[in-house]
């Protein structure tokens, strides 16, 4: 948009009284940061208005992207780029003796996610705004977002995320689009001529009410919305005549039982715990968004039969499947339609992203507890169980019935929530090539062989302006500098860098930009933690949720032999490292938190030993999300994303690394196979098993890591050091870790891959020392990581899922 600075002083000035009613010299920063984000917002708040008229009016085929986690972070960056008005602002500012950089501090993390799955929604939210695509998130407006990890002692601890106290300056809440959602009660039935009718009665009422969030498109006057629901009180719920008796806690006991459904988000990433509370809260939203998106759709007055001409539903994961049948329950019992017509729009609305193979993450619910919880829900699905049956007898001549058994919906008392969004939907993507090929061919190959046009493969993308223009903004001038600005919209072009990839001075300038991060990065890490980190130093991260597949103990291990050597010689010739890590883990999830403790005692152990002259380090930074993310991706030398191949679906920090120059060091895992496919092998470093040799071990029982461990040396020293009182912990502290690796014979190969890790670690060393050598390598990365920007994802999405056009919205500002 166009503004001068002088407008923009004077706006805020106006701002300013009006949200606080005081001198600006007299106002706090957290008074200055909501009159900022008000400002905005009535910035932003004409595109809203005319890009929901432009839809209306054009009846344009709208996209609901249902999901239970949306990781956006902070806002007013993001907001500031994308009407392309952050260096008015920051001079109006500073004009007025204002820094733009302690206002964005003020803002806290919208933190409503766990890690990938629920930070890729929030940047599909960006790009489909920024590709003009008429999206809209649906989701649930969490009053505790994922925990404050704080490390006491060297072990994780879990503070609440009051996410809300100061008010959250971005959202609108709408209480006059509120929704009702029905629990528990029964369902009747009775004739009304000749048809049988379903009524819910004696049910549960709980209020959704809605709280909006502008998403503002790049340049482009585009802004969609994302619509978070809370669950809260509705009066007949308050029970006045307990409260009038005297009875005062009991009294506000029903609307607690409300309000809780959307309190917590539950704070486990790929783990399901099946819990009741669980299951009313994807029903909640689910419900709720369903409920809005038909009273849109009716106010543009389209027939019913057309409704998936104009509307589709995308469900990321099987969080929200049971969007299947609610819409199906709406089109059979509000709007009247038979089976088959309703089932025909049901499947062509929705599309489902499957984003994990591994069992423990794919949901299954009881069907009593369902049955009790959503009666008239669970008979749909029955149904919908009965035809599928069915039609697969039909398929199978009635000869395979254990097959037909495994592919049901409903099997041994359980509801399979991934099977009813096979059935439901009419696409079924993976997230990276691997993935949807491991899905093709074995853990969805019976559905790929009934369905196999369903089946396609989506991979993930990121926010690129996020990642590298606001995040590393000195790397983004210069690569404008030297190809043009065109990579903010069209992120491809950053490809233009490679002709420079052996040139000298473009070399340089680019170690001096990620020196001055790692410099950056060095300070922040003294003021938080003490510990002094050497900006000369590899700065080797992993950075993403702690789980034993991500093998963050495959890395503490390699970071313990290393030790070893530089004990054994302190004067061993090689390149300073420093280690970070970053990241939480599940609350509940006991070994994962021993490989924090892990961590944090070997860093303890190596950052106190002088003996080896700071060749060394090791750093644990607390409480990973989207703000710790980008201070950390810009200063990272090498990206560590060393799962066990075939476990890791896509990854999606490993794009964040490689678009800020990092090396990856990888498994030929998820979307670190593309990754290579773009830099070529010689930019990226690999090493361990591949996907068909884990699959293979898994199926002959060949492997044995007790044996492995007794005959290497390398590898018996360092895990013998985890329990023989080497470290200075407990000896049996990390007794369940070893186990893990010996006696359940190591679930995801860290022995068997770690001799092929320390000689990758190794090349790492000897790259880096050459200079012009890894800085071609830093610039290809840098070059080649245009495709992974999810704006091309999303257009992926639009054109060959959801069918939807992209058409530029014209008005300005
Ligand atoms: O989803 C990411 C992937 C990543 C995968 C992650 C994920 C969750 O964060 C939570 C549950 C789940 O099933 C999968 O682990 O590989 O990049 C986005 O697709």
């Amino acid at each position: 948009m166009k503004l001068s600075v002088s407008e923009f002083k004077e706006d805020y000035i106006a701002a300013i009284k009006g949200t606080s009613a005081r001198q600006i010299e007299d106002t706090t920063p957290l008074e200055r940061y909501n009159a900022l984000g008000e400002l905005m917002k009535d910035y932003i708040g004409n595109l809203w208005a005319n890009t929901n008229k432009t839809y209306r009016e054009e009846h344009s085929k709208q996209v609901y992207y249902f999901s239970m986690e949306f990781l956006t972070g902070k806002f007013l960056e993001n907001n500031l780029t994308n009407l392309s008005i952050y260096d008015v602002v920051e001079q109006g500012l500073k004009e007025l003796g204002i820094s733009l950089d302690v206002l964005a501090e003020v803002e806290v993390d919208q933190g409503l996610g766990n890690g990938g799955l629920g930070r890729l929604a929030a940047c599909f939210m960006d790009a489909m705004s920024s590709t003009s695509i008429p999206g809209h998130g649906c989701g649930i407006r969490y009053k505790n977002g994922l925990f404050e990890q704080r490390i006491i002692d060297g072990y994780q601890v879990e503070f609440p995320d009051r996410w809300l106290v100061n008010n959250n300056v971005w959202e609108y809440k709408r209480p006059n689009k509120a929704v009702i959602v029905k629990f528990n009660g029964r369902v009747d039935t009775y004739m009304d001529g000749d048809t049988l009718k379903f009524a819910h009665v004696d049910y549960d009422a709980v209020r959704a009410v809605p709280y909006d969030t502008p998403i503002l498109g790049f340049e482009n006057n585009t802004v969609n919305t994302l619509r978070l629901w809370s669950a809260e009180e509705i009066d007949d719920i308050f029970d006045f005549e307990n409260f009038s008796r005297g009875n005062y806690l009991s009294a506000f006991e029903k609307k607690h039982s409300v309000e809780i459904i959307t309190q917590i988000l539950y704070p486990n990433d790929a783990y399901e715990e099946g819990k009741l509370l669980r299951l009313k809260q994807e029903y909640f939203f689910v419900s709720a968004g369903i409920q809005s998106i038909f009273t849109t759709f009716k106010k543009m007055g389209v027939p019913i039969e057309q409704f998936s001409e104009h509307i589709a539903m995308h469900i990321n994961d099987t969080h929200p499947a049971l969007a299947v049948p609610e819409l199906m329950r709406i089109l059979l019992d509000e709007e009247g339609l038979d089976w088959d017509m309703a089932w025909k729009i049901t499947t062509s609305c929705i599309s489902y992203t499957n984003h994990t193979i591994m069992s423990e993450a794919l949901e299954k619910w009881p069907h009593f507890m369902m049955r009790d919880l959503l009666p008239r829900i669970t008979m749909i699905i029955d149904e919908i169980n009965r035809r599928f049956i069915e039609s697969l007898k039909y398929v199978y001549l009635y000869t395979d019935e254990e097959k037909i058994h495994n592919m049901a919906i409903i099997k041994d008392g359980m509801v399979k929530m991934a099977h009813l969004a096979i059935v439901g939907s009419h696409s079924v993507n993976g997230v990276a090539k691997l993935h949807t090929e491991i899905l093709k061919t074995k853990e969805l190959k019976d559905f790929y062989n009934i369905y196999p046009t369903k089946f396609n493969n989506k991979t993930n993308g990121i926010m690129h302006r996020h990642w590298l223009l606001n995040a590393n903004p000195d790397l983004t001038d210069y690569v404008e500098g030297l190809i043009g600005d065109g990579f903010k919209k069209n992120p491809i072009v950053l490809r233009d860098l490679l002709k420079y990839r052996d040139d000298k001075v473009v070399q340089n300038a680019l170690f001096d930009i990620k020196h001055k991060n790692k410099e950056n990065l060095a300070k922040f890490i003294y003021e938080k933690q003490g510990v002094k980190i050497d900006p000369y130093s590899i700065f080797d991260m992993q950075a993403k949720r702690i789980h034993e597949y991500k093998r963050q103990h495959l890395n503490i291990l390699h970071v313990l032999s290393l030790y070893n050597k530089l004990k054994a010689n302190p004067n061993l010739d090689i390149p300073p490292r420093t280690f970070i890590f970053a990241g939480k883990s599940a609350p509940s999830y006991y070994v994962a938190k021993q490989i924090i403790k892990l961590i944090t005692t070997v860093a303890d152990m190596i950052n106190n030993d002088t003996s080896i002259k700071n060749k060394l380090k090791v750093v644990f930074l607390p409480n990973y999300g989207v703000s710790l993310a980008s201070k950390m991706i810009p200063a990272a030398d090498v990206s560590e994303q060393i799962s066990t191949a075939s476990k890791e679906a896509s990854g999606t920090g490993n794009m964040k690394f490689m678009m800020n120059g990092a090396i990856t060091l990888a498994t030929l895992d998820g979307a670190n196979i593309e990754i290579m496919n773009e830099v070529g092998e010689n930019n990226i470093v690999l090493f361990g098993l591949k996907d068909q040799e884990v699959f293979k071990y898994y199926q002959d029982g060949s492997y044995n890591a007790y044996e492995l461990y007794n005959t290497t040396p390398a590898i018996k020293q360092v895990v013998d050091q985890l329990v023989n009182g080497f470290l200075p912990a407990a000896k049996e502290e990390f007794a369940p870790i070893v186990d893990r690796l010996l006696r359940f014979n190591d679930e995801f190969f860290v022995l068997k891959d770690f001799e092929s890790y320390c000689d990758a670690q190794e090349r790492i060393g000897l790259y880096y020392r050459d200079k012009p050598h890894w800085m071609k390598m830093s610039l290809t990365n840098i070059a080649c990581s245009g495709v992974f920007s999810a704006d091309y994802t999303i257009e992926k999405y639009a054109s060959s899922i959801w069918n939807i056009n992209r058409k530029p919205l014209d008005f300005k500002l």
